[in-house]
């Protein structure tokens, strides 16, 4: 790994069903980056304890989202890949990054909002873990230098804390921390070879905006797809069968008229659906658009079911392939830690001599 590369660093928590929104709008990317970065790829344990988990399903989650990142071409001889709680350095600036955190900041986290409905218990409320999930992710970040973080649109409000933590630390006390930027990759509406560092614009019915990339729900195109959702017709998982993913697309709702035409203000469902095929098939949606000219939803559907199947098949075909060999993945996610280890106790190391711990 070259030492003049910059570093992207992202994570997914192991909680839920990894789902095609999941791949596109991060693991995706993560695989096309890892050639030109130095790439850290994590797996946020410790951020899914952040609303509650059973422990046999954690454990088996945590295992899972490993195999996805190998399966969908993650390649540990380029890229870091690693347990978070298997590096202590995680929760010792997380700590550290909460006594420099303004609570008020961390309460207008609309991630925060949303989830503090969903997991709000009855007797004891939210639990504070929930509040400081942003710190432990800025923690993540900044542990490494990192320069960009390819991530989901939704990702973007914490990643906004996290630099402005890390500049309120430098201005105090000295450069420490490299200030991170997003990289959220664009929609595909003009051309395939956009790149997440040139944006495209796309065309909505006002005339022409960047847009980031944000699958919708298949049960509710104005909500993002989600790994909680509890309907599980609002998404296609990574390891959903070809029956499973007809069907769902089947379902999934449309707007009224009939044309297949890219407009998320006026069309946002069939909108997504353009989305999803031009990012699994590196089609332009316009090439989309042009192609589906005069056909019907039911026709574009059917085409769709088969362009996500066929993308999904290599890393479903690996993904079988690694299940049978668990203890080499560990072996991957140990050295992966060890990697990880020697980064950030450099990162950590310095933070407890700034602020005046014995290190
Ligand atoms: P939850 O809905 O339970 O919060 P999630 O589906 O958002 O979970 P995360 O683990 O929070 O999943 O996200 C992992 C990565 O996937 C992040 O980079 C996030 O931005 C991206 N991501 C999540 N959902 C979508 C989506 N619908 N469209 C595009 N990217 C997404
Ligand atoms: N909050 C992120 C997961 C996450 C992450 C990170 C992403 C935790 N730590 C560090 C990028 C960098 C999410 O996707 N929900």
């Amino acid at each position: 790994m070259a030492v003049n590369k910059q570093t992207i660093f992202s994570g997914v928590a192991p909680s839920g069903t990894i789902h095609i929104g999941n791949y596109l709008g991060a693991i995706k990317n993560w695989v096309r980056l890892q050639d030109e970065y130095r790439s850290i790829f994590c797996i946020v344990d410790l951020h899914a304890i952040t609303t509650p988990q059973d422990p046999e399903k954690l454990r088996k989650k945590i295992m899972e989202v490993a195999m996805i990142y190998l399966a969908s071409g993650i390649d540990p001889e380029k890229s870091i890949i690693f347990i978070q709680s298997h590096v202590p350095a995680h929760t010792e600036l997380g700590w550290i990054l909460n006594t420099f955190t303004p609570l008020g900041e961390l309460e207008r986290m609309t991630q925060y909002k949303d989830k503090r409905q969903e997991t709000s218990d009855k007797r004891h409320g939210v639990m504070a873990g929930l509040l400081n999930y942003p710190t432990l992710m800025a923690a993540d970040i900044l542990l490494y230098q990192t320069n960009k973080i390819p991530v989901g649109e939704d990702q973007l409000q914490h990643i906004e804390l996290t630099r402005s933590l890390a500049e309120r630390f430098n201005n105090r006390f000295g450069p420490t921390f490299t200030i991170p930027e997003a990289l959220v990759d664009p929609v595909r509406s003009q051309s395939p070879k956009a790149t997440a560092d040139a944006p495209l614009a796309h065309r909505t019915s006002n005339g022409v905006e960047k847009s980031g990339a944000r699958i919708m729900g298949l049960d509710d195109p104005i909500k993002k797809m989600s790994k909680s959702a509890r309907n599980p017709e609002n998404y296609i998982a990574l390891l959903d069968s070809p029956d499973e993913i007809h069907k769902k697309i089947k379902i999934a709702v449309t707007d009224s008229g009939k044309e297949i035409i890219f407009d998320p203000k006026n069309k946002p469902a069939i909108s997504n659906l353009l989305q999803i095929f031009g990012l699994f098939t590196d089609t332009a949606t316009q090439e989309l658009e042009k192609k589906y000219v005069g056909k019907n939803y039911a026709e574009f559907k059917k085409d769709l079911a088969e362009a996500v199947i066929n993308g999904l098949k290599p890393i479903q075909e690996k993904y079988r392939e690694l299940e049978k060999k668990p203890d080499a993945v560990i072996k991957i996610l140990r050295e992966g830690a060890e990697s990880a280890q020697t980064i950030s106790s450099k990162t950590i190391k310095a933070v407890k001599e700034k602020i005046g711990l014995i290190s």
